[in-house]
């Protein structure tokens, strides 16, 4: 049986990877930062089969004595601060966390065993204010964040520990991916969970930021099933992971509205406090290369994906009144 870490594994993706490792017949050991209250939403179905271990992003040695009692196969680094707003609130913790860290487990993997495979979660938020459309592995970078810097600090020093030790270490480029476990937070949930409490008379506002910009969302589901491919070839190497279709968020919130036959102009406020210092305008990515090699594509349409979340939030929201 193979033996993987997932760090980040509370986190949205963290419970789809699981899910999915485990259906491959993975012995999965899950990285839980230390916490008063048990914050295991996303994985508490399938919390049993999974091995917990407190370790730290922050904390180097609790990553090293990890690494070192578990020796797995396969290290999946998904932990990070992953919301940009926070980023320019917290911008020395969020490279702590989101740049560093990175640094801190390769860091443990070449002390104790270089031939143990690394999985870096990488964004298309590095590519920022875009160069070239579409967005592909050679497109330079140029972040808009403290978020999207780190990552390209996490990218770049994941490139530099495979070329410097022959660490088989793999940046996967991802583009937005939602899911009905979606943080709140992020654009996507807010508006799905938004529209769900007006359908059902909760409130009667949803108050968002720029709704002019664009993104290629994708499914989570689909997404982490990239991550494992790229850990199975023969060579290490760095991919984009994307649909090729841009969106704005109108058309998001438009598409969420229509879902429960409402019209989004009667209920959107927009809230200047909630636009970014500085934005990322368009992304849209080219994920051929994913193709050609992994063999891997999306399997959920932009629609499909704004009626999943709608009919999920309305769901748990009946449920839970
Ligand atoms: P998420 O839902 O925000 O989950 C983040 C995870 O990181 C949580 O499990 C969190 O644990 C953990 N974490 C944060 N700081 C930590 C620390 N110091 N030590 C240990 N664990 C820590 O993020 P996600 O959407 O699943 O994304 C997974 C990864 O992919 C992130 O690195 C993100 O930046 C990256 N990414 C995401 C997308 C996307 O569209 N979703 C696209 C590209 C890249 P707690 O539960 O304890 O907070
Ligand atoms: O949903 P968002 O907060 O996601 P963002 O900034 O694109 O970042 C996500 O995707 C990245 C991949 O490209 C990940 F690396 C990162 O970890 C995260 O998962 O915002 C999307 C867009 C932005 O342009 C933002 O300005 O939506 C716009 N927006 C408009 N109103 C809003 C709101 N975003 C949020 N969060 N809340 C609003 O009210």
């Amino acid at each position: 049986m193979k033996k993987v870490i997932i760090t980040g594994i509370t986190g949205q993706d963290g419970s789809y990877l699981a899910e999915f490792l485990l259906s491959k017949n993975y012995r999965v050991y899950g990285m839980v930062r230390r916490s008063s209250t048990e914050n295991f939403e996303r994985i508490e179905h399938i919390k049993d089969k999974i091995e917990f271990y407190h370790a730290d992003l922050l904390d180097f040695s609790s990553l090293v004595e990890m690494i070192d009692e578990i020796r797995p196969d396969e290290v999946y680094n998904l932990a990070a601060q992953s919301f940009v707003p926070t980023s320019w609130k917290q911008p020395i913790l969020t490279g702590e966390f989101t740049a560093l860290g990175v640094t801190r487990i390769l860091e443990a993997i070449k002390l104790i065993d270089k031939k143990i495979k690394f999985y870096q979660a990488s964004s298309s938020e590095m590519f920022g204010k875009v160069l070239e459309i579409p967005q592909k592995e050679t497109t330079p970078f140029y972040p808009r964040s403290p978020y999207g810097v780190s990552k390209v600090y996490g990218h770049f020093i994941t490139v530099n520990y495979r070329e410097s030790y022959d660490i088989f270490a793999c940046s996967g480029i991802l583009f937005n991916h939602e899911s009905p476990r979606r943080g709140r937070e992020f654009v996507t949930r807010k508006i799905t969970e938004g529209v769900a409490k007006i359908k059902l008379g909760m409130t009667d506002k949803l108050y968002l930021g720029n709704l002019d910009a664009k993104r290629d969302w994708g499914y989570a589901g689909d997404y982490v099933k990239a991550m494992y491919l790229m850990l199975q070839q023969e060579k290490a190497s760095d991919y984009v992971i994307a649909t090729g279709e841009t969106h704005s968020v109108k058309e998001f919130v438009q598409l969420a509205f229509e879902r429960v036959s409402l019209d989004y102009k009667d209920f959107v406020v927009i809230d200047k406090t909630l636009f970014r210092p500085a934005e990322v305008d368009q992304l849209v990515g080219d994920y051929s290369k994913a193709k050609r090699i992994l063999g891997w594509e999306p399997t959920v349409s932009f629609k499909e994906l704004v009626n999943m979340m709608v009919d999920s939030d309305l769901e748990k929201l009946k449920n839970n009144g």
